[in-house]
Formats: C-alpha cells, sequence, structure tokens
C-alpha cells in the first residue's frame, strides 16, 4: 500500500511540479541548538501487539464503542458518556524514562517486536506571534503523532529526525501527545528485516518543543570551499519569503555575510577566509561560534571549518594526504543491557576510547545516521567520521518506493549534518551485492549527495572478487565513487590460514584511495587459548588476526584508511552461540562493558606507529 501509495505521491508530485514545487519538508536544522521545551522524561507505555489501537477495538468507525489508543482523550469521552468501554487505558499505564528503546522496558519486552503505544502530558504556555513544532531525534521504526486527540504525521525510518508544526493544536496549560511506535519493518524498508544488530524499538533520541518566530530560519548551512572562501546559505520558511535580510557572523573572525531572501525564501553568499581561521582536523579540533540570523530569528551553531578532497590515490585534508587511523562503532552505549541511550558522556566515552585509546582519527558510524549527539561529539573531541544510510545488503532495488524510502533518509541525515566538520565521508549503502538493479539504485543515492552537499567525499562499502590469492574490487559502482571501501574477513569466515592472509595481492581496475571498511574477528573477553594455532573466538586468534590482516594491509598501495569491524561487541539477535555469543556479534576490541581484549593492542600499536610517522 505504501507503495503505492509513493507511486501515487510520486505522479502527483511531477503533475505539481509543472506548477509550484512542493515545499521542502521541515527541516530544523540545528535544533538541538535553539532554545526548547524538552519532553524527556517519564512516558506511559502500552504494547498493543493486535494494533487494535489503530485499527480500532470492536470495528466501525472511530467513537465510544471502538477506541482506538490515541484519537481520544479518555478523561474527555468519559465525562461525556458514563458507560464508555477502554480495554486500555494509557494514564493508568506503567512510565519509563525516555529517550531509550523498549528492550529495556521490562524483561518481556526483550525481543517485543511490534506497535507500542507512548503518551505523556506537558504544560504549555503559548508566545504570541511564535509557531511551535514538535520535534523527535529519531523513532525506531515508524511513529504515528497525534496531539491532543488529532493526528498530525506519520514517519517511517529509525535513524532520521522529524519534526511536525502544532501551532494550531497546542493548548495553553495542559496538552497530551500520543505517539504510536511500530518496530515491525516489511521487505519494502530501509534496512530489510535481516539485518547484523538489535532492533531497538521505541523512541530512542529526544523529544523538544521548538518555539520560532512566525518566518523562521529552516535550514542554514555554512562550510569551507576548496577555493578558500566561506559559503553560507539559509532557507526560511515562513509568509514573508522574498526579500528578507538574513545574514551569518562569526564574531570572533570579525566575519559578516549579509544578503536578502529570493521568492523561495532562499540565500547563499560567500567570502574569503580571514587568515585568522584556524582549520578543524582531529589535531586542533576548533569550532567557532557561528550566528545565522533573519529578522528576529537567530540560529546559533558551533561549527569548524575544513576541506576534504581526493587526489589520484590520495585523501587530503587541509590539501595533506591523510591515512584515516579508524574503527566502526553502533550506536550502542557501554554496558550489559544497552538501550541505545547515547548521552553526550556516553559518546565522550566511546569516541575517546578511540581517540585516545587506540590513536586513531576515524570512525566509521555503522550502519545508520547515529544521533546527533555522536556527530557532534566527534567535532569536539576531533574525530573524522564516515556516515551512513541502512541500505544493508539487500533491498528491494528495482523498486522505486525502496529508493524513495532510502532518498528521504540520505536527505534527512545531510541536511541535519551538513555542518559538522567531522564528518567528510557519506556512505551510500553496505555489502550490497552487483547487479544492474542494484547500481542503478546506488547510483541515484550518490547523485543525490551530490546535490545536497559538494563539500564532502561520497564512498560505499563494497566487496571484492578473489581468484587464487589475487582479491579484484571488480564493481562497476566504485567508478562513481570518491573513496572505494571493501568489507573483507579472509580467515574468520573463510578457512584461510591466518599466516597466509598478507600472501593475498588486492587490485583495482579504479583509480582511487581504497579504505578497509571492515575486516574483524570474533573473541569472547577473557576466553584463552594458547595453543600454538589459537581456536576461534578466542582472544589470541582476534589478535594473531588483526596482525596478519594489518601486515596485508601495510602491502596495499593504494590503502588510505582501515574501520575494523568493530569498536564493541553488539547485540545481535543472529549471534546465538550459546558459549561465545549468547546473543552478542563479538567482534567488539572491547567487551560489552570495556574490557579491552588482546586485538585492542595490536591495532593501538599499529595507530600510535602511523600517528609518530604523521599520517
Ligand atoms: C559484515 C557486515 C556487518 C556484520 C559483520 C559481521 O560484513 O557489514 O554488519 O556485523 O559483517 O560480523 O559478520
Amino acid at each position: 500500500l505504501r507503495v503505492l501509495l509513493a507511486a501515487i505521491g510520486l505522479a502527483f508530485s511531477a503533475v505539481a511540479s509543472a506548477t509550484v514545487p512542493p515545499p521542502p519538508p521541515i527541516a530544523l536544522v540545528s535544533a538541538d541548538m535553539r532554545p526548547h521545551q524538552s519532553l524527556d522524561g517519564p512516558w506511559h507505555w502500552s504494547v498493543d501487539p493486535y494494533r487494535d489501537g489503530r485499527a480500532g477495538f470492536h470495528g466501525g468507525p472511530p467513537g465510544p464503542s471502538s477506541q482506538r489508543y490515541a484519537d481520544i482523550i479518555q478523561a474527555d469521552v468519559a465525562a461525556k458518556d458514563p458507560t464508555a468501554l477502554f480495554e486500555f487505558d494509557m494514564q493508568r499505564s506503567p512510565t519509563v524514562e525516555l529517550p531509550g528503546a523498549w528492550i529495556g522496558h521490562s524483561p518481556e519486552m526483550r525481543y517485543y517486536n511490534g506497535l507500542v503505544w507512548y503518551q505523556r502530558t506537558f504544560d504549555f504556555t503559548p508566545q504570541p506571534g511564535k509557531r511551535t513544532f514538535v520535534r523527535f531525534g529519531a523513532v525506531d521504526y515508524r511513529a504515528d503523532l497525534y496531539l491532543n486527540g488529532k493526528k498530525l504525521i506519520s514517519h517511517f525510518g529509525g535513524f532520521t529526525p522529524f519534526a511536525a508544526e502544532v501551532t494550531q493544536f497546542v493548548r495553553p496549560g495542559r496538552n497530551q501527545i500520543t505517539v504510536g511506535v511500530d518496530s515491525e519493518r516489511n521487505s519494502l524498508d530501509v534496512p530489510p528485516v535481516v539485518t547484523d544488530w538489535e532492533n531497538y524499538g521505541g523512541i530512542t533520541r529526544s523529544v523538544s518543543l521548538i518555539s520560532v518566530p512566525e518566518t523562521f530560519i529552516d535550514d542554514a548551512w555554512v562550510r569551507l570551499t576548496k577555493d578558500g572562501r566561506i559559503a553560507a546559505s539559509v532557507r526560511l520558511n515562513g509568509s514573508q519569503m522574498a526579500g528578507f535580510p538574513v545574514r551569518l557572523r562569526i564574531p570572533s573572525l570579525g566575519l559578516t555575510i549579509a544578503g536578502t531572501t529570493d521568492g523561495d525564501g532562499r540565500w547563499t553568499g560567500n567570502a574569503p577566509v580571514t587568515r585568522a581561521l584556524r582549520r578543524w582536523s582531529p589535531e586542533s579540533p576548533t569550532l567557532y561560534d557561528v550566528r545565522f540570523e533573519a529578522g528576529i530569528d537567530v540560529l546559533a551553531d558551533r561549527v569548524g571549518f575544513r576541506t576534504i578532497e581526493v587526489r589520484g590515490e590520495d585523501i587530503l585534508l587541509n590539501g595533506k594526504p591523510i591515512f584515516l587511523r579508524g574503527i566502526s562503532m553502533h550506536e550502542e552505549e557501554l554496558g550489559e543491557n544497552p538501550v541505545r541511550r547515547i548521552t553526550p558522556e556516553a559518546a565522550k566515552a566511546l569516541l575517546g576510547t578511540i581517540k585516545q585509546g587506540l590513536h586513531g582519527n576515524f570512525v566509521r558510524l555503522a550502519h545508520y545516521p547515529h544521533s546527533e549527539v555522536m556527530t557532534r561529539a566527534a567535532d569536539e573531541l576531533g574525530l573524522l567520521v564516515w556516515s551512513e544510510i541502512p541500505v544493508y545488503w539487500q533491498v528491494q532495488w528495482d523498486n522505486p518506493g525502496v529508493l524513495s524510502s532510502a532518498e528521504e533518509m540520505l536527505r534527512e541525515n545531510i541536511v541535519r549534518d551538513r555542518n559538522r566538520a567531522s564528518i567528510i565521508l557519506w556512505s551510500v549503502g553496505n555489502e550490497t551485492p552487483v547487479s544492474d538493479a542494484r547500481t542503478a539504485f546506488m547510483r541515484a543515492l550518490v547523485k543525490q549527495v551530490r546535490e545536497l552537499d559538494d563539500s564532502r567525499l561520497v564512498t560505499a562499502a563494497l566487496l571484492s572478487a578473489r581468484k587464487g590469492n589475487v582479491q579484484t574490487i571488480d564493481d562497476p559502482l566504485a567508478g562513481g565513487l570518491d573513496v572505494m571501501a571493501v568489507n573483507t574477513y579472509n580467515g574468520w569466515y573463510t578457512p584461510d590460514p591466518l599466516a597466509s592472509l598478507p600472501e593475498l595481492e588486492w587490485r583495482s581496475p579504479v583509480r582511487k584511495p581504497l579504505i578497509f571498511s571492515e575486516f574483524g574477528a570474533d573473541a569472547k573477553a577473557g576466553y584463552h587459548d594458547e595453543a600454538a594455532s589459537p581456536h576461534k573466538f578466542s582472544e589470541e586468534y582476534q589478535a594473531e588476526y588483526y596482525r596478519q590482516t594489518l601486515a596485508m594491509a601495510r602491502k596495499v598501495p593504494f590503502l588510505r584508511g582501515m574501520s575494523p569491524w568493530i569498536l564493541k561487541d553488539f547485540r545481535s539477535p543472529r549471534r546465538q552461540h550459546p558459549v561465545f555469543q549468547q546473543g552478542w556479534n563479538r567482534k567488539g576490541l572491547i567487551s560489552p562493558t570495556g574490557q579491552r581484549k588482546e586485538a585492542f593492542g595490536v591495532l593501538s600499536k599499529e595507530y600510535q606507529a602511523l600517528e609518530a610517522v604523521g599520517v
């Protein structure tokens, strides 16, 4: 049905675009920096495995005899109709602290996949002349949002923000907000149903109410261009779009770029870089306070300035060749029972381990856009970032509705994070087996990245083909990327003796920089095997796997970085070996609680040596 609707939508927008293009969805860029009323904290929750609250309990149209969870305020209904029957009662359901996935709500929720209702009240004081939005950092996977019984929007996709205007529906005093969160995905969704990570259904990122002037800055972007200018762009939302004065100010650089908007509320401007500008880099992650101003709306942000380019087989950061000393990471905090609650402290604990512990300068945020808390922490700590959308393994490549979903996520991700200097690579997918339909799909995503952001590089984690000892990157997508990346697991998923790995020779018909975006082996922290040929799952096997794979990597002439799999053991329902896995993928260099395995030291030593020679 969704695909049909998407197709109708596409047909309609094609007709509409001949006249007036539809307005872009609300972006509320850098919303986390705007003054807001937090709706984090206790929310009531109630499971709804048969989805009665959406469809109605007893059939028929909505009304006292067929209650939906969300479209009523029970007290109002009961006051009017004392005989009203409720088969649920949100206001008397238990509460949990949000954000956080429902896996942590109660032991029964461990394997729950389906619909859960959330509800809370809040007090609101309207400010004259202001518009108000409710914004969710992320809801996994589908969210149906209601305010005071009024359905506002549905959003699909578990990893990007969305907002809805509530100006007309929010009341002075007490309000009730309800969200139906459905974690079940089907074959038309992105990511597909089967992945190798925990689903973490629920409201996993912050919820806030944001009030802005009638005409406000919805999207704003500032960056350093390759020809050494500061370029800014702004898009307004409001009734007065044309001829609106806007400006960007960076007070500590004494820089102001000003102009007026066009008929669509858009403005772009640029100015040469002043000598005082200190460029952002992992060694010196300088951030500037910037202010976008449009009438009475002021949007503050903290932004770093750097350039990233490819020249031949080199990646240049601020004009200088760089080697990416990285590691991959899921969005999962340390601890035995993570609930995907990424606080600034949780983000800094993980990223700090990469920076200080591993001597890294790079993190691959796999396999979906991570919390904005994470990308802000990367900006502050000085870690280069690979950001990715969950086009993972197999999606329905020939379905235009699926492509639209992927494009929507990519747009939401790029618009949210375009001001983060740390992000240098947008990845359009992971391990997608080659076919004509898949390559056309992926090329459409690459094209979209280039339209939205000309200040970063495009990549994708590819597969390679092996013949004897020669491993070739023979993917037709490679030519359209800036940086090639491959995942390789010889010696773990193949029977190759570890000592033979350095004999593998890597070749590419395309002359571009290469990143090993994954390699790895499982080890249960604390399981040791001192035998001359240690067994898989031991710390010794994993450490030796790293030594030999690093020896292989050193011999690849066009390798410019790596992000082995993975920093921390992560929950994965498909990993059920009773002795070694217990529901966790154990390829982490640290255990769920942060205990370092032997291989951590092997990679750290390698990166320390690279750091010492200045790459
Ligand atoms: C991969 C996938 C990653 C898995 C990993 C593994 O190639 O990209 O999501 O978790 O292998 O452990 O098998």
